[in-house]
């Protein structure tokens, strides 16, 4: 199942009118926007949902922020600075909710269900106000679900550039700015071998074709990161498979991609994101360890860093704290997609944060490796299928929103006491000095250790861990 083109094809117009899902009324604002733009007049999508406001813990309106308070200042840095959240066009403008069982249920008034560019123009103008509501400042997006697939390569690169116009219209008017772009190398069947290790070399070549275009567009629209997630860029049956090969091509790719970017002056920043099997049975890709590995042994290191997502983590038998910390402690923790699984189901439900636990030991990390500099809370997420109305899009992000901001205020306040700092700190502290110190400097070899060891004749006594002390302590900040 891919994750876009899933728009109800069964649209029709009996889905206008419930609450929360009126037709567009025409706006005040539409009389001051000049009518050349590319774009259409302004609407307001959602004139019952006022901008979402920060009311503090105590509130009870489902639509405000009770953790999330753009403003405040944290360890010296603004709210909305540390968690530069973004939203995903793929899943809150393209998805319906199909699965494997059954058809998208989504109820999208704006949508008419085509590939029109027309109807992407419209796309592009609720995910705005939807961005501006929901006082979100980033956005992230594939090139194919912003904008329609051609008839032909040409025709694909040509609406992107058009969508990309109205887009940058957009960004301009409302300061929302875009976090990163992609390109979408999965759902097209040509992609069904891969993309660029792909045993067709043809797709190679249109896979250059379409990262170089939508890198060009991410550049374009002053694009922060450009991120490479390699959904088929794996194998179902070493059988059919030469691993040495497709592996080295991802690695000339990528390298490419590389040069392409020195080549047009893109500054953004590279980012790969791990994940494991789905879809394929071994994804080259499938934690950090492996990504990182594969940078290191193409060179490529430099030039990324990761985009790590939780669910992803899940799915490769990790946490998502570990993927963070070590992607960080190598100097590569770049941004983040944030969303969670569901313990009971298998499988990359792309679910919004909740738990203040995830978020609190995710922004741990973030902040022990300095916070986001080109990253952000990338909300890859959907709501889910029986969450069908448009307002539940402001719920699902206020949710997600509100469980980052208040994750930061307890990473903070663990922070501000130190006391797991000084845990950790105390319980290393064998290696502060004498022979501890000795192996770290490189001053010992294994004669030394040798006669160190058994002069000594015994270790000195190991001291408890204290996992379950820890987690109380940890308990008491939430
Ligand atoms: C797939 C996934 C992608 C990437 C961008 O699981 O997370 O949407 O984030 O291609
Ligand atoms: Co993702």
């Amino acid at each position: 199942m891919t994750k876009l083109r899933q728009f109800p094809n069964f649209y029709s117009p009996s889905f206008l009118g419930p609450i929360n899902c009126k037709l567009p009324i025409v706006s005040l604002s539409a009389l001051a926007f000049p009518l050349s733009l590319p774009v259409f007049p302004i609407m307001q999508f959602f004139p019952d949902i006022q901008k979402i406001q920060y009311e503090g813990p105590e509130s009870r309106n489902p639509l405000a922020f009770r953790f999330y308070n753009p403003d405040e200042v944290i360890e010296g840095r603004t709210m909305r600075d540390h968690m530069r959240f973004s939203i995903v066009y793929w899943h809150t403008m393209r998805g319906g909710g199909a699965d494997p069982f059954g058809p998208a249920t989504a109820e999208r008034p704006w949508d008419d269900g085509t590939d029109s560019i027309d109807n992407a123009l419209k796309r592009v103008e609720v995910a705005f106000e939807i961005f501006e509501k929901l006082q979100v400042p980033y956005y992230a997006f594939h090139d194919r679900d912003v904008a329609p697939e051609g008839k032909n390569i040409r025709e694909s690169h040509k609406n992107l550039q058009r969508i990309a116009e109205s887009l940058k219209a957009h960004q301009k008017k409302s300061g929302v700015k875009l976090l990163w772009g992609t390109a979408n190398m999965f759902s097209n069947p040509r992609f069904m071998h891969g993309a660029a290790t792909t045993c067709n070399a043809d797709v190679f070549a249109y896979a250059a074709s379409q990262v170089k275009t939508a890198m060009e567009v991410t550049k374009e629209l002053g694009g922060e990161n450009y991120v490479f997630w390699g959904g088929r860029e794996g194998y179902m049956t070493q059988l059919n498979t030469d691993m040495k090969r497709e592996i080295d091509h991802l690695g000339r790719f990528l390298n490419l991609a590389v040069d392409y970017a020195k080549k047009i002056g893109f500054k953004g920043q590279f980012l790969i994101e791990p994940k494991p099997k789905e879809p394929t049975k071994h994804q080259y890709d499938s934690d950090a360890a492996a990504c990182i590995n594969f940078l290191r042994a193409y060179d490529l290191v430099p030039y990324f860093k990761l985009n790590l997502e939780t669910n992803h983590a899940t799915l490769a038998g990790h946490t998502m704290m570990h993927e963070l910390d070590y992607s960080g402690m190598q100097g590569m923790l770049g941004s983040i997609d944030a969303n969670t699984g569901d313990l009971l189901l298998g499988w990359d439900t792309d679910q919004f944060p909740t738990d203040f636990y995830l978020t609190a030991q995710c922004m741990l990390i973030i902040l022990k490796y300095g916070g986001f500099t080109t990253g952000g809370v990338n909300f890859d997420a959907k709501v889910r299928r029986e969450s069908f109305e448009p307002i539940d899009l402001f719920h699902a992000h206020i949710g997600g929103m509100d469980a980052f901001a208040r994750g930061l205020r307890i990473a903070a306040e663990i922070r501000k006491e130190g006391f797991f700092d000084g845990f950790v700190k105390n319980r290393y502290r064998s290696w502060d000095s004498g022979i501890g110190k000795e192996i770290e400097s490189g001053k010992a070899n294994f004669d030394t250790l040798d006669q160190y060891i058994c002069e000594k004749g015994e270790v000195d006594k190991n001291e408890s861990g204290r996992q379950e002390f820890l987690e109380n302590v940890f308990n008491r900040y939430l």
